[in-house]
């Protein structure tokens, strides 16, 4: 039988072969899709999560467990539509207008698929008007927005005026380097976060609130 405590250890070794190979074996053997995705993937993703907080590893470690976690998900994935198995939410993140870093904010993309969220990626360089019109678009309450850049910070202001302006009820939190609590809660977000793991925390809070 599947052993899904390797399954998870597989995920965080990063050991990507492993982890299709039990995964395949999972679901040949019949087991649900959402044990195999819950006790075996998330399960894994959790440990790195929490790792990586406590800076027991760092981001390349992150970075190989996601990627074992995706070679899994390819397969996963139609057993759990086939399930009908839903994410737990719904997120919309991008790097904001006139800022191109990507590295952080493809880390929390990555966390929050680990987590269980289905994630739409916008990509770098995000105008206000394109954060939402994919809000509109797609209808996702919940969305992230990640600046590197002093001179960017502020299109993170621009953006959430523009998402109040067009009526848009969506929770937004926010992150990256120069990001602070103290800033998040001047221009209004609900939610910040200083690091990947603690942005998929923040965003299961948000979703349920
Ligand atoms: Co840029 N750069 N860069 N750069 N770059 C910084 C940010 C800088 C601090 C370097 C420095 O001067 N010491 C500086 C900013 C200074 C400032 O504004 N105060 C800087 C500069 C000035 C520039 C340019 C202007 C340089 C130039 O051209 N003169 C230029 C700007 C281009 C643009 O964006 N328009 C530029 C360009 C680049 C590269 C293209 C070369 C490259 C980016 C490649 C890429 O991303 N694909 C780059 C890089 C790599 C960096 C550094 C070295 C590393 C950034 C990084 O990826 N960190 C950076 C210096 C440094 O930080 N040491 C620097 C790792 C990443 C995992 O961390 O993104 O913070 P971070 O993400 C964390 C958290 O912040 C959080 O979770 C992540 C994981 O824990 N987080 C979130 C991030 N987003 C979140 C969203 C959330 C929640 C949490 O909720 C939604």
């Amino acid at each position: 039988m599947a052993d899904l405590n390797a399954l998870s250890e597989a995920i965080i070794k990063g050991n990507q072969n492993l982890a299709l190979e039990i995964t395949k074996a999972a679901i040949d053997e019949g087991m649900a899709a959402k044990e195999i995705l819950n006790q075996g993937l998330i399960a894994g993703m959790d440990v790195i999560g929490g790792r990586f907080k406590r800076n027991e590893v760092y981001i390349p470690e992150v970075l190989i467990a996601a990627r074992a976690m995706k070679t899994a998900m390819e397969i996963l994935e139609p057993e759990l539509a086939k399930a009908g198995v839903e994410p737990i939410g719904k997120f919309i993140i991008g790097t904001v207008q006139g800022d191109l870093h990507d590295i952080g904010k493809n880390l929390v993309a990555m966390m929050m698929k680990g987590a269980g969220f289905e994630v739409v990626d916008l990509g770098v360089d995000i105008s206000p008007e394109k954060f939402v019109e994919q809000a509109k678009a797609t209808g996702i309450g919940l969305i992230g927005m990640s600046a590197l850049l002093t001179t960017t910070m502020p299109a993170m202001e621009k953006t959430i005026q523009a998402i109040k302006d067009a009526g848009i009820d969506a929770k937004i939190m926010i992150g990256g380097a120069p990001v602070t609590q103290g800033y998040a809660d001047k221009i209004g977000a609900d939610g910040y976060a200083a690091d990947a793991a603690t942005a998929v925390d923040i965003a299961k809070k948000l979703s349920v609130a």
